[in-house]
């Protein structure tokens, strides 16, 4: 017991000792949103980012921002131009969500809400699979959007987006990921989002792709304004 105590104690002294104070020449980015799922995988890609990456938990006072926009890209530049206004942080933002061709491209920008106004993912799965009751395998072809948007003060200075094609399955399937993952099989790999270990899903997600597309002028960003 003891010896586990010491151990444990051990760890946590390496880990403060190996832990690096950043140059004085990064600033913060906030990565702006209220999705837990969204903020470990935003905080795995952009790993070694010249700045300091920061997330909403540190202003859990902010409104959220009224995303009323009918696609991924302008809502993402609304959430970032949003908190970027009330936080003065450069601040990078990510619209995303599920297109389902057999339902005309629903949910969309509403997948979040799809159930409702209260964000529930396991209402949202419910609704997403009565709607597809009946509707072969070969037609349930659907794919996750992802806009990014990095602004300050009142400008959008970069965006980027990815995709991520798949078909929807009635039986949820793994414990990664969130939302609709358990639902999303990637035909390729044979496995759903929520069945991919984080690095796979990473590695060809909308969000990883988008996250990858941007982090190039990102970094050019932050470095000319050094
Ligand atoms: P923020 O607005 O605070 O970022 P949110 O979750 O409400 O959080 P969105 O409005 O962009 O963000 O809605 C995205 C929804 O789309 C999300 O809640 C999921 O239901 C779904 N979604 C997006 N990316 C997903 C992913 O990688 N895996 C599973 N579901 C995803």
């Amino acid at each position: 017991m003891r010896h586990a105590r010491l151990k444990v104690r051990h760890r946590r002294l390496v880990n403060v000792s190996r832990k690096q104070t950043p140059p004085a020449s990064f600033r913060p980015l906030l990565i702006a949103t209220t999705n837990p799922g969204k903020v470990r995988e935003a905080l795995a890609i952009l790993a070694g980012l010249p700045a300091i990456l920061t997330t909403l938990d540190k202003h859990p006072e902010l409104p959220q921002p009224i995303e009323d926009a009918d696609n991924f890209m302008d809502n993402a530049r609304i959430k970032a131009l949003h908190y970027a206004r009330l936080t003065n942080l450069w601040t990078l933002a990510d619209d995303s969500g599920l297109e389902v061709d057999a339902l005309g491209g629903r949910p969309g920008v509403r997948s979040s809400r799809y159930a409702g106004e209260r964000c529930d993912p396991s209402a949202n799965n419910a609704r997403l699979i009565s709607e597809l009751s009946g509707v072969p395998l070969e037609k349930r072809t659907a794919r996750f959007c992802c806009a990014i948007a990095l602004a300050r003060e009142s400008s959008v200075l970069a965006v980027a987006s990815g995709i991520l094609e798949g078909v929807i399955i009635d039986e949820p399937r793994g414990t990664e990921g969130f939302g609709y993952d358990p639902h999303f099989l990637v035909p390729e790999t044979g496995l759903t989002s929520a069945e991919m270990p984080p690095e796979q899903k990473n590695s060809l997600s909308h969000r990883g792709r988008a996250l990858r597309a941007i982090k190039p002028d990102i970094i050019r960003l932050l470095e000319q304004a050094q």
